[in-house]
């Protein structure tokens, strides 16, 4: 491969426009990408860019007195002309690539006109890029995929063709906002605000033309770091006044900038409690600041004690959300978005829902999901994770017949809407992603956040399908290997929703005490008799209390609690009998084997791809197979050998524990 990976805008997915007569009505910076596609698709494939005569393809900006979302469109086929209709740009640009993934399909038959929006509002990827290359954390957090798409040599990068080719992935799967920075805010990446933000009015410019408006990571002690005050303390008229002027001259240089993004108090952040300020005083004061000019502060909700002491049974990091942020519920500024990590913990193959997203119904409220694989293999495994956020968002908090997490997300339950936002997976790798089939998280990101009813194997079915193309064997190969490659993740890593047993230093790995005696607050508490959190109100932390009926009660008993997330509620002994009908340390076992065995059929199924699809892909992801196998081995026989020597019993199978 020389240079870039298309990811899934290769020339060839633009094949059924390339040939067709294409009629772009509008005007603005957004059509203009529009027009481009559309030049670019039809250039030597026989199609053209028309002014007059007959077309196949009309995409329209009109008015329209019934519409009111610029993000939506309308597409339907009439005689031989397709016609795609918006009242915006933008919306324009997403219905062209609903036609690059409807294909030859969209210029067949007739179809009635059908309007399409988005369920959410608000799509965002937050980027934990720092300028700077940092000493422990390299230059994106949790990144493993290379430097960062944005920053080099401690500047905005001078070739940015990078940002420009991703900004065109995203306008592409309906993101409409991306965090340019990472939340943790060390020295040079605080004055992106100010010093440097010539540089981000450069960044503003490269994702403007794909519908997609910026924001910044800023530092909740700014005022005295960057504006020499004695204080940050949100209820200073000083401090007040120094957000607004700084805030004023980001406008000034960006009149459509997002807003802030704030991680306070959290992990060694500051925030409002260093002045005995609560965290609504703290995003209040940026709320002011911002609400002048429309904009928005995506408040982080990532708050807890990460000095703990693993002697100290009392305190639960599962609670520390709900605990901290649920009292506030109605405090908020209306431009205020709560950002709430979907799991009470962080980003754990499984976690229960975090309560907080169904405990503040007064508060705009934004889900979090993370994209980098941080605890899902750091994109050398491969663990699609579509199906699990389809799961987050399709979740119901009050059961049967309530509102679903999405629509909560959406402001269609009542509230207002706050939106869905991401860790980005991105960075300098030519594949984008490390993993090259980690694209697909990216992409299926975006699609759901659109549309959280779409059915994680078809997202799925259109990366392919655009990705690769039509190849005989290829698409149901990826499928046997893509499709159920987060459950297979979950059988060989932490059992039934206990979580982490990594390697603290990089998260990756087994590590099953790796966390056991930390001050994060990341304990399974296993001993020889049995292993599991209680988190009940009957006798544990009393972390099931902060959920709505019916799951407060679903999750108290262990007679009702999922498997899958049991070890995250009760502490039970080794023979507790699932609902599966399976004990425990049997379960244990039996995953842990097959998931390895997982493993090795998607080494199998992957190999017989040799030739199908391009050969820098199949090695490239041949050699990271290997290497999830040898992880998924270290995995399996160290979660078994441990729990085989805590507990003393062995495998009914008789296989080889060490
Ligand atoms: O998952 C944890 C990560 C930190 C990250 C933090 C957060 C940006 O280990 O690296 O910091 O979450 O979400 O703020």
């Amino acid at each position: 491969m020389t240079g870039v990976h298309p990811a899934w805008l290769p020339t060839s997915a633009f094949r059924p426009i390339g040939s067709r007569r294409v009629r772009v009505l509008g005007d603005g910076p957004v059509v203009g990408t529009v027009r481009a596609e559309v030049a670019a698709a039809t250039a030597g494939h026989g199609g053209a860019l028309v002014d007059d005569g007959p077309a196949d393809l009309e995409l329209v900006v009109a008015s329209d007195a019934g519409e009111t979302d610029p993000e939506a469109f309308v597409v339907g086929r009439a005689g031989a002309t397709t016609v795609v209709r918006a009242i915006a740009g933008v919306g324009l640009l997403y219905g062209l690539h609903h036609v690059v993934r409807q294909g030859e399909s969209a210029f067949t038959g007739e179809f009635p006109a059908r309007r399409h929006a988005p369920r959410q509002a608000v799509r965002m990827l937050d980027h934990w890029d720092n300028v700077d290359v940092h000493p422990v954390m390299g230059q994106v957090e949790r990144g493993y995929a290379g430097g960062s798409i944005f920053y080099a040599d401690g500047v905005v990068r001078a070739d940015l063709s990078r940002a420009r080719a991703y900004a065109r992935l995203l306008g592409s799967i309906g993101v409409n906002r991306v965090g340019l920075n990472n939340v943790n805010v060390h020295r040079t990446e605080a004055t992106l605000l100010t010093d440097l933000l010539p540089e981000v009015v450069r960044l503003a410019d490269v994702f403007r033309p794909h519908g997609i408006r910026v924001h910044l990571s800023v530092s909740f002690a700014a005022p005295i770091t960057l504006g020499g005050l004695p204080t940050a303390d949100p209820l200073d008229p000083a401090v007040g006044q120094w957000w607004a002027r700084t805030t004023a001259a980001v406008y000034a240089a960006i009149p459509d900038f997002g807003g802030y993004v704030v991680k306070a108090d959290s992990e060694g952040q500051p925030g409002p409690f260093d002045y005995g300020r609560d965290h609504a005083d703290g995003a209040n004061v940026l709320a002011r600041a911002l609400a002048p000019f429309g904009g928005t502060v995506f408040w982080r909700a990532f708050v807890y004690d990460h000095h703990q002491d693993w002697r100290d049974r009392s305190t639960d990091r599962a609670r520390a959300a709900h605990d901290n942020f649920a009292p506030l519920d109605g405090a908020f500024e209306p431009n205020v978005v709560l950002q709430v990590k979907a799991g009470p913990m962080d980003f754990q193959v499984r976690e229960p829902l975090s309560p907080v997203i169904a405990a503040m119904p007064r508060t705009r409220l934004a889900v979090e999901l993370q994209v980098t694989q941080e605890y899902t293999g750091q994109q050398k495994h491969v663990c699609h994770l579509v199906p699990q956020w389809r799961e987050v968002l399709g979740f119901l908090p009050w059961g049967e017949g309530g509102a679903t997490v999405a629509d909560i997300a959406a402001g269609r339950a009542d509230g207002p809407a706050g939106g869905v936002v991401a860790v980005s997976n991105v960075g300098d790798d030519p594949f984008w992603t490390g993993h090259p089939l980690a694209q697909a998280n990216l992409f299926g990101f975006g699609r759901l956040a659109w549309d959280d009813r779409l059915v994680p194997e078809a997202v799925l079915d259109e990366w392919i399908g655009l990705t690769f193309g039509d190849v005989e064997g290829v698409r149901a190969a990826l499928h046997e290997v893509m499709g159920g490659s987060w459950l297979t993740y979950e059988r060989y890593t932490a059992p039934l929703g206990v979580g982490f047993m990594v390697n603290p230093a990089d998260h990756y790995g087994p590590n099953v005490d790796g966390y056991e005696y930390s001050r994060w607050g990341t304990y399974h508490f296993a001993d020889r008799d049995g292993v599991g959190v209680d988190r009940t109100r009957a006798t544990g932390t009393g972390f099931t209390g902060q959920f709505p009926a019916p799951w407060r009660d679903v999750y108290e008993s262990v007679q009702t609690c999922p498997d899958e997330l049991l070890l995250f509620f009760h502490h039970v002994p080794y023979g507790h009998v699932l609902r599966s009908g399976k004990t425990v340390i049997q379960h244990i076992y039996d995953t842990h084997f097959a998931g390895r065995e997982e493993v090795c059929r998607m080494v199998e199924t992957w190999s017989r791809l040799a030739g199908l699809v391009p050969v820098e892909v199949h090695e490239r992801v041949t050699e990271l197979l290997s290497e999830q196998l040898r992880c998924a081995t270290e995995w399996r026989d160290q979660v078994n050998t441990y729990f085989w020597r805590k507990s003393g019993v062995p495998d009914a199978r008789g296989r080889r524990i060490y």
